[in-house]
């Protein structure tokens, strides 16, 4: 990581500083908590957004605006209680501008940090597992009247025929030299080629609605309250644009129905547990009952298997190219959490039926 102290002094006076330290597992931006002398002195995130992955980072922080003071506006409306805790804010620069582009070309922002938190990699506990679904439904519930449009800050960013097609042609060109390798992964992917054409085709068709989702909600992506455990702030809103309620849905299954790692080599030890779909399934309706359509509801038990899918050929995809997207820590690290989604993605398809049986009997 770079060292962040001359993008501290954009947002903050340098000499009141009292720490600097790393923030979180994200894949993507590097995250920087900024402690401060006076405990009056709220501490800030600082991010380093990365702009290889986002083409557009100045119309992406113009969507976090709208987003977050949406949120504000909500909350107050519906007069929760410590609104301060409950959306994030973002945290203008000393001259006034919510980002900031250094000499190298970074992009740094900062929000409040929002402290007696507590943030998960792999799920705990059923009610955890309540607490983000109720949180990433209610989310959406917000979003319902987000006036004006959001840029696709990554366009086509779950339209799993695309992923589909550019995980071919990776494999065609075979920048790395490792196309060798993965022979059984692309047998799988092309066995299972129509799971990316359901939900593209039905939104496509008009028969799923459009929606301001998420589109990112794994597990780490909300902030838990320490002392009550309740699902207190959704976070890392890079993504929220227009989508189906499928992917947020889709994404949950993938990351909060497993007690396994996201990249755990031994897929003997990947399972999904069924209780952890049902506390996932009731904490999502809680708000999203209001809304949700037919043909969302029923394709709810696959959207866990899609979004397992489609984030298994992202990583394949990265492998073949080497490394270029998401961070790796070990050589064979993006082919080791494709597999693991790819066995995500048999687990669910193999518990459909059960899922289905568990949806009707919410209806
Ligand atoms: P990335 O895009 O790299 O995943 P995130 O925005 O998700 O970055 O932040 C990484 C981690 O930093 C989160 O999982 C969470 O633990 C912590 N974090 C981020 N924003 C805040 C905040 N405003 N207050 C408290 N903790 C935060
Ligand atoms: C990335 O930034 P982070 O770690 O929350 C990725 C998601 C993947 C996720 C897998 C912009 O999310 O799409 O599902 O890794 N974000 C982007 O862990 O590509
Ligand atoms: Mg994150």
């Amino acid at each position: 990581m770079i060292q962040p102290h001359h993008a501290i002094s954009q947002f903050t006076d340098l000499k009141t500083v009292s720490d600097v330290s790393c923030l979180g597992n994200g894949h993507i931006n590097d995250t920087y908590l900024i402690s401060f002398e006076s405990a009056r002195s709220c501490p800030l995130v600082l991010q380093r957004v990365n702009h290889r992955v986002f083409p557009d980072v100045p119309g992406m922080m113009a969507n976090i605006r709208e987003v977050t003071d949406h949120q504000h506006r909500k909350l107050a409306e519906w007069e929760r209680d410590q609104p301060e805790r409950r959306a994030l804010r973002l945290i203008p620069t000393l001259d006034g501008r919510d980002l900031y582009v250094d000499g190298e070309e970074n992009f740094w922002r900062a929000f409040d940090f929002i402290s007696n938190v507590k943030s998960i990699d792999v799920v705990e506990s059923a009610d955890q597992v309540f607490e983000a679904a109720k949180a990433f439904g209610e989310f959406q519930y917000q979003m319902a009247d987000l006036p004006g449009t959001l840029l696709d800050t990554i366009p086509n960013f779950h339209h799993t025929p695309s992923r589909f097609d550019a995980l071919e042609s990776s494999f065609s060109q075979d920048l790395a030299g490792r196309a060798d390798l993965i022979s059984a992964e692309m047998t799988f992917v092309r066995q299972h080629r129509d799971l990316a054409y359901l939900v593209a085709g039905l939104m496509e068709a008009g028969e799923l609605p459009t929606r301001v989702t998420h589109n990112d909600t794994k597990i780490n992506n909300i902030l838990f309250d320490s002392q009550s455990g309740k699902g207190i702030c959704v976070i890392d809103l890079d993504t929220v644009m227009t989508g189906s309620l499928l992917y947020d849905f889709g994404d949950l299954v993938r990351t909060a129905t497993s007690l396994s790692d996201e990249d755990e080599p031994d897929l003997n030890k990947i399972q999904v547990e069924m209780p952890l779909f049902e506390a996932l399934l009731n904490g999502f309706l809680t708000k999203a009952s209001a809304f949700i359509t037919p043909k969302e509801l029923e394709l709810l038990p696959m959207s866990g298997a899609l979004i397992s899918y489609e984030l298994g050929m992202r990583f394949l995809k990265d492998y073949l190219d080497g490394d270029l997207y998401f961070k790796v820590s070990y050589p064979e690290h993006n082919l080791v959490r494709s597999r693991a989604q790819f066995r995500r993605a048999e687990c669910i398809l193999g518990l459909e039926r059960e899922m289905t049986s568990m949806v009707q009997q919410q209806v």
